[in-house]
């Protein structure tokens, strides 16, 4: 078999002499869709092959490379009690796989190690007084608040390509190698992942936390047949705080490191598909997508980062838009403004259930929103129509 001879930018072969990284090779494993092969990783400098991964992780948006080892064991039985507490509420994707989504090598065969990434971001206009600023949201109840991760690109979408990006750049020197890319796709404990891989430490929030980033970063992995190094976890560094606790509108955050996402806002405007259960409707206030408020209260976030891409800039509409205007969206007038962003999967119904609830909050303080909602009295969605009718009695 022969090395993979192509050329990068800088050559991780050059600097460990021209010898073949590649030792004995198995047959390719299915499970892996790119066919790749395992690598011996004797035969490779593996430290350097690290660094250089950083390196090429940097220059495509990324700001931190970690490695976890495939052994998370002592996260199955956290993972079992909050599906058996039902915390999952109708997410059914996350009691799917069984254990898999803690065993990486039961659900990709093959897998030896597993390289984390994380991608800042905090739009790159974002001003030094954001967190305050985005406080002060929720004191103008007429305006709808989109979460700060939802209003550029689907992170979804720039993650994974840049991941498959990074792929080809590792196999440019080290030759084809099995891999799979994931970012909240599939089933993974990406946060669990990434703590031990030095990215941070779980909040009490439960995201992961960065002493030089905050908590504003996606996450994203790949699965790969080489056996890496792995990398040192950090410190946690919460301490006594229970800031993200105290501020939950809707008390989510049952215990340090224990959320029942059925009350968070967060699933309740984008996972939940049903009718929103009447005592989180006045605490959602006027977050219509997503909620952010443990993470605008954490004191870390004074140094979240910003992004390197434009990718992450908000759209128009998506900030500091009046919830009447949100609403008035058609249809097709809400396909079009959220094509290639995360907020188009929940689909214009939810989208309306959601702006509805707010324009009811919004009405219970005054204001100027009883028009609209008596002009959407008769909605063709039942949904829709019964959160309407729920926002008109709070103007009473
Ligand atoms: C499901 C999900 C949600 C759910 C549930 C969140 C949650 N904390 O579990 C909902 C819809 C609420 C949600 C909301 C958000 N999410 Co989300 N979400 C996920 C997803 C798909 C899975 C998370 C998961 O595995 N949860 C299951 C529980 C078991 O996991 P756990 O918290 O790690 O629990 C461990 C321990 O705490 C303990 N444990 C937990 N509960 C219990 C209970 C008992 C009784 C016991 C004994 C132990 C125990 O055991 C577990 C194993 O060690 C991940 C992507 C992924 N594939 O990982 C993104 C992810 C976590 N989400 C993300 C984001 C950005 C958000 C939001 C900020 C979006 C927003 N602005 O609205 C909010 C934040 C809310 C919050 N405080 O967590 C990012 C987080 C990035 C980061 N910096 O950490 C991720 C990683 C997506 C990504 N690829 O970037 N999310
Ligand atoms: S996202 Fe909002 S509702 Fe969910 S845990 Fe954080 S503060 Fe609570
Ligand atoms: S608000 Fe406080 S407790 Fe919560 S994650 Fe930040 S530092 Fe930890």
């Amino acid at each position: 078999m022969q090395c993979n001879e192509g050329m990068a930018d800088i050559s991780l072969r050059s600097k460990i002499g021209s010898k073949c990284l590649r030792g004995g090779l198995v047959g390719p494993d299915k499970a892996f869709y790119n066919g790749g092969v395992t690598i011996n990783s004797t035969q490779i400098d593996s430290n350097l092959l690290v660094s250089q991964i950083q390196a090429f992780a940097q220059q495509l948006g990324f700001s931190q490379i970690g490695v976890a080892s495939v052994d998370l064991s002592s996260a199955e039985a956290g993972l079992l009690a909050w599906l058996q507490q039902g915390f999952h509420g109708d997410m059914a994707y996350m009691a799917n796989h069984g254990l898999k989504r803690a065993r990486p090598a039961e659900l990709v065969p093959g897998t030896l190690s597993v390289i984390t990434a994380r991608m800042d971001y905090l739009p790159r206009t974002t001003h030094g007084d954001w967190q305050v600023a985005e406080l002060q949201r929720l004191h103008r109840p007429t305006e709808g608040i989109v979460s700060v991760y939802a209003r550029g690109r689907d992170y979804h979408k720039v993650l994974r390509s840049r991941l498959q990006q990074l792929s080809d750049r590792i196999a440019s020197q080290i030759g084809a190698f099995g891999h799979r890319v994931f970012t909240d796709s599939a089933p993974v404990l990406e946060a669990e992942l990434a703590a031990r891989s030095g990215q941070g430490w779980r909040g009490k929030h439960t995201l992961l936390l960065n002493r030089d980033a905050g908590s504003l970063f996606f996450l994203g992995e790949i699965y790969v047949d080489v056996a890496l190094p792995v990398s040192e976890p950090v410190q946690t560094h919460c301490g006594t705080c229970t800031a993200c606790m105290d501020v939950c509108p809707t008390q989510a955050i049952v215990a340090p490191h224990r959320l029942d996402a059925r009350r968070c806002i967060s699933y309740l405007t984008i996972e939940h598909a049903g009718v929103i259960p009447q005592e989180f409707r006045r605490p959602m206030g006027n977050r219509i997508y997503g909620c952010d408020d443990c993470q605008l209260v954490c004191p870390w976030n004074k140094f979240a980062r910003r992004s390197a891409l434009a990718d992450f800039d908000p759209r128009e509409g998506m900030s500091g838009e009046q919830l009447v205007a949100l609403f008035e969206w058609t249809e097709e007038e809400f396909l079009k403004r959220t094509e290639g962003s995360p907020i188009r999967r929940i689909g214009h119904e939810r989208w309306q259930r959601n702006i509805a609830v707010a324009l009811g909050n919004a009405l219970r303080q005054g204001g100027d929103v009883r028009a609209v909602l008596q002009r959407h009295a008769e909605h063709p969605s039942a949904l829709v129509r019964e959160h309407v009718a729920w926002a008109i009695t709070q103007g009473a």
